[in-house]
């Protein structure tokens, strides 16, 4: 049921610091910059190989990257697996027991279809379901 790492998801304070190290050290191509205004984020796409990273950078207090980045500093925050037919998935983990942030997808960056797990539900890690309906694949 999982298609692919779609991207992983890394905390960080400012986009505007930390993306020179993305473009020109490890040299990624950005593929482009956008407000996600309902999770409180601005968010850094960059291609990694045949996957992507996410940059989050928190656009208020209150955003869940606030709120990581207080807690436990920058650094890795989820990993997105890409799937198909998201509902049936979101069912299907509910059915093995897993506890769903979101039990009905919500609108992610790029216009995606989103769901989180939560992670005391999948080890410690904080995983997104992750349907792509657009151009970013
Ligand atoms: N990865 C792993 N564990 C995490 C975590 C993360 N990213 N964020 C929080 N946790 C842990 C907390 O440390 C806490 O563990 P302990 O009790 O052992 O300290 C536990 O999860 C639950 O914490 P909580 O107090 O119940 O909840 P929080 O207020 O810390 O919120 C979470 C955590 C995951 C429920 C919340 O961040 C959330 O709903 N996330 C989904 C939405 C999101 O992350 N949006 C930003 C990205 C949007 C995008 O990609 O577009």
């Amino acid at each position: 049921m999982i298609k692919k790492v779609d991207h992983i998801g890394i905390a960080v304070k400012s986009l505007e610091c930390t993306l020179p190290f993305y473009t020109d050290v490890l040299m990624l191509p950005l593929l482009g910059i956008e407000e996600v205004e309902t999770q409180l984020v601005r968010v850094a796409f960059l291609q990694a190989g045949g996957t992507k990273l996410e940059l989050l950078e928190p656009t208020s207090n209150e955003s869940a990257i606030a709120k990581f980045i207080e807690k436990r500093g920058e650094g890795i925050h989820h990993v997105a697996l890409g799937v198909e037919s998201i509902k049936e998935r979101i069912s299907e983990m509910r059915e093995k027991g897993i506890r769903m942030i979101d039990e009905e997808p919500r609108t992610g960056a790029g216009g995606a279809n989103i769901a989180f797990m939560h992670p005391k539900s999948s080890s410690g890690v904080l995983f997104e379901l992750c349907e792509k309906k657009g151009l970013k694949g």
